[in-house]
């Protein structure tokens, strides 16, 4: 079985929507970073890093980082067809799209939302949080153009897109919706799966 480690509100989300998706059994363990369980030594060892999401396969090795998760899965879950065929030029695309949300708008996030860990100016945090807003902003905007819709691409929600729904739930919405419109209509695609609407309300409220 896969033991998910995550935290309402984390990177977490998208993990937990996959293996929703998926149709397989799995377990979830509340890390709440809030609560700093995150810090505690048990956790270390699961994941040096001491961030969620850490997933535990069924041969009990652990992984971390998110989007690696979403392509394992898509691999060990061939059936669930959540990415196209390892090897194809769609596949490439599809892989092209996670990997640069990842580096890019996730990372951006932890920018915003960790700014003091990224300098050493006492008065630097509000510089760094307010430069990797609009990069986050940026990045948005490029994958805005690149939707050919209603998903990233086309008729078929990838692991991608649910990378997507995720990362459209921590922006702005305001912002979101004057400046992406494609992503707000694949967010509310993913959302409105019944698979995913409940890991939506607890994620995002
Ligand atoms: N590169 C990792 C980043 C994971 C990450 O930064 N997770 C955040 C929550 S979204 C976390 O655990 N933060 C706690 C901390 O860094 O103290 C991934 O993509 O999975």
């Amino acid at each position: 079985m896969y033991i998910l480690y995550g935290s309402i509100g984390s990177g977490s989300a998208s993990v937990e929507a996959a293996l929703a998706v998926s149709g397989i059994e799995y377990e979830i363990v509340q890390v709440t970073t809030a609560e700093g369980l995150h810090l505690t030594e048990d956790f270390k060892a699961i994941n040096p890093r001491q961030q969620v999401p850490a997933l535990r396969l069924p041969d009990r090795s652990v992984m971390t980082e998110g989007s690696a998760m979403m392509l394992h899965l898509a691999d060990a879950l061939p059936s669930t067809e959540l990415a196209p065929a390892p090897g194809t030029a769609a596949r490439a695309q599809h892989d092209r799209w996670l990997v640069f949300m990842a580096i890019n708008i996730y990372e951006g996030e932890l920018r915003k939302a960790y700014s003091d860990r990224y300098t050493d100016d006492p008065q630097g945090a509000e510089g760094v949080r307010s430069s990797a807003d609009a990069y986050v902003k940026r990045h948005h905007a490029i994958i805005e153009e690149a939707i050919s819709g209603p998903f990233i691409l086309g008729d078929r929600m990838t692991m991608a897109d649910i990378y997507l729904w995720m990362l459209a739930g921590w922006m702005d919405q305001e912002w979101l919706a004057t400046h992406c419109p494609k992503i707000v209509a694949l967010a509310a695609r993913v959302r409105q799966d019944p698979r995913i609407a409940p890991i939506h309300a607890a994620h995002f409220g």
